[in-house]
């Protein structure tokens, strides 16, 4: 099938989280500076475009993901200037900057929501979801992400608004066209400001659906909403008008965070004929290891499932829509805790091991901070070291309404609560990982004096090293960004082993996933002699005649 080739496919793009990635000025809090001051490490990694968690005016009760100013700077990470430096050093860099845009809600502190709560008369009300109370309760039985009702009371009105997030983040109702035609100003005005694309939070939460209807009650303490949120009845429209008022005018990157986005839906949201955005970023495989508690579990997701959903995504996407490839965010435990091994014998292997088998998909793929050093989970002491706001409330609503125990409740958190991928960037050995001169706003993993970049970037065989030469090759080779997809020994337990096709050419993927030596079968047509791409092992025998090493991941490469 002949691809049309766009910069946004062929990029790879690294997520930056402001708050914990380099403080340049020794309050304990990363900030835009710090940013600055690394972009030569970020061209020396090879990446095309850093996708910024939010930077924007906020009161933080959800790091930034409460935004009070759209067209402000958050205090800690500085100012205007100070952003207008960064934007130009990146773009001297030949690195693009991709915005989070956050506007299935606000702050409560935003002017919008002050006004809107002030009275049912004032201009800004219907800026937001205000309903009436049912039975001296809340309007629904929806739940919020960040526990309790999704619903908070407001005295000065005497009526309940909507929030899917935290208390302090309202939904915006985006049924109202001012809502749209104020979202849409703003993200022009960032455009003209010279940023090259947006990712879009909970893009797929935005159309809720008529009625606001009670979720099915399922053993929790709230109705499952997802029916009624994730991909309502509007959320294809306003992006349509999203695209034709702004991301049209401009040459960007969009990428949809759509959580609950199936397939089909997604060939909406990212068809490549372009009518709403480039791509998705979907939860399809982050979620298999989901429990009774929902995220709140410490199940090992096993392979099969996890090449079943892999596959699912590569096969039926291709030549339709496009994907995004990431293991890791800032709400993702650390891959090689999760699907690899961070005992120090094996930590390096298993990081390469699982960074071969998703940089070689279709798809954009993504570098979060520090996963290019292999960075852990966090042992975290007790919950005073915790941070987020989602594990802190977990916590208690899942202890309190007695569905897990506190030591079980806290074991799940040190598992996949989100803190574990904000802990500062390892930059060094010195006090505080190089991260900042102070004391940090969150604990730093104690095994900075082994992984840290600047011994990274001096020894060879480094993750970061082999991180760099994975762009790299996207770079030299059309057939790992425009290829086709074919999964072998679907239902092996170690062994993930796929191809890649693209006219004359092919890549033989493998990868074992284990801690165990693992057999393969070569599909038809490979001798195991080929080219070898890369590998995170020196060659032993050739391949056809032995097994894969522990963590072992070899990619081959023949033309016919
Ligand atoms: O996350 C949205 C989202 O789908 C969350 O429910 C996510 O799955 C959860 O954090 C995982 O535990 C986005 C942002 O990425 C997140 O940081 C924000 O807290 C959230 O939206 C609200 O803006
Ligand atoms: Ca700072």
């Amino acid at each position: 099938m002949e691809q049309k080739k766009t910069w946004w496919k062929e990029s790879v793009i690294y997520q930056i989280y402001p708050r914990s990635f380099c403080d340049s000025n020794g309050d304990g809090i990363g900030d835009l500076k710090g940013i600055t001051g690394k972009m030569d490490y970020l061209k020396e990694l090879g990446i095309d475009v850093i996708w910024l968690s939010p930077i924007y005016r906020s009161p933080n009760d959800d790091n930034g993901y409460d935004i009070s100013d759209y067209r402000d700077i958050m205090k800690e990470f500085g100012t205007m200037e100070d952003f207008d430096e960064m934007l130009c050093t990146a773009h001297e860099h030949g690195i693009k900057i991709v915005m989070d845009l956050v506007v299935n809600h606000t702050s409560d502190e935003h002017a919008w929501f002050v006004e809107s709560r002030k009275s049912v008369e004032n201009p800004y009300r219907d800026y937001y979801i205000w309903r009436e109370g049912k039975n001296g309760k809340e309007p629904n039985n929806w739940g919020s992400c960040f526990s309790g009702p999704a619903w908070k009371w407001d005295e000065a009105t005497q009526m309940y608004y909507l929030h899917m997030f935290s208390e302090k983040q309202p939904d915006l109702n985006w049924d109202n066209p001012k809502v749209r035609d104020e979202v849409f100003d703003m993200m022009t005005w960032w455009c003209e400001k010279g940023i090259d694309g947006f990712r879009m939070d909970v893009i797929s939460m935005i159309s809720k659906a008529e009625g606001l209807p009670d979720g099915e009650e399922k053993g929790g303490l709230y109705g499952d909403w997802g029916p009624y949120v994730c991909n309502g009845p509007h959320v294809h429209e306003y992006l349509q008008e999203m695209n034709r008022r702004v991301l049209s005018q401009y040459d960007l990157l969009t990428v949809g965070e759509t959580s609950g986005v199936t397939v089909e839906e997604a060939k909406k949201y990212a068809s490549l004929s372009g009518k709403e955005l480039n791509m998705v970023f979907q939860f399809e495989h982050m979620d298999l290891d989901c429990g009774p508690l929902g995220k709140w579990c410490d199940r090992k997701i096993r392979l099969p499932e996890l090449k079943q959903v892999m596959s699912k995504w590569q096969n039926e996407l291709y030549g339709v829509a496009w994907n995004s490839l990431y293991w890791c965010n800032h709400d993702q435990p650390r891959i090689v805790s999760r699907l690899g091994n961070d005992n120090p014998k094996y930590r390096e292997k298993s990081a390469k091991m699982l960074a071969t088998c998703l940089h070689m998909l279709q798809g954009t793929p993504y570098i979060y901070q520090g996963e290019e050093l292999g960075m852990t989970n966090v042992p975290f002491p007790d919950a005073s070291a915790l941070r987020d706001i989602e594990s802190i409330n977990a916590l208690k609503e899942n202890t309190e309404a007695g569905f897990a125990d506190y030591e079980t409740m806290f074991r799940y958190i040190l598992y996949k609560g989100r803190d574990n991928a904000r802990t500062p960037m390892q930059w060094d050995d010195s006090a505080q990982a190089g991260f900042t001169d102070g004391t940090p706003w969150i604990m730093v993993n104690p095994n900075y004096t082994e992984i840290n970049a600047k011994e990274q970037r001096q020894r060879e065989d480094s993750v970061f090293h082999y991180y760099q030469k994975l762009i790299r090759l996207r770079k030299e080779h059309d057939i790992i960004v425009y290829g086709s997809y074919v999964l072998h020994m679907p239902e092996d337990e170690s062994v993930y082993l796929y191809e890649r096709v693209l006219e004359g050419e092919k890549l033989l993927v493998l990868c074992n996933f284990t801690d165990a030596e693992a057999a393969f079968t070569l599909p038809e047509g490979w001798s195991g002699r080929e080219e070898v791409l890369i590998a995170n092992e020196a060659e032993e025998k050739p391949l056809e005649a032995r097994k894969l090493r522990p963590y072992e991941a070899v990619v081959l490469r023949k033309s016919e």
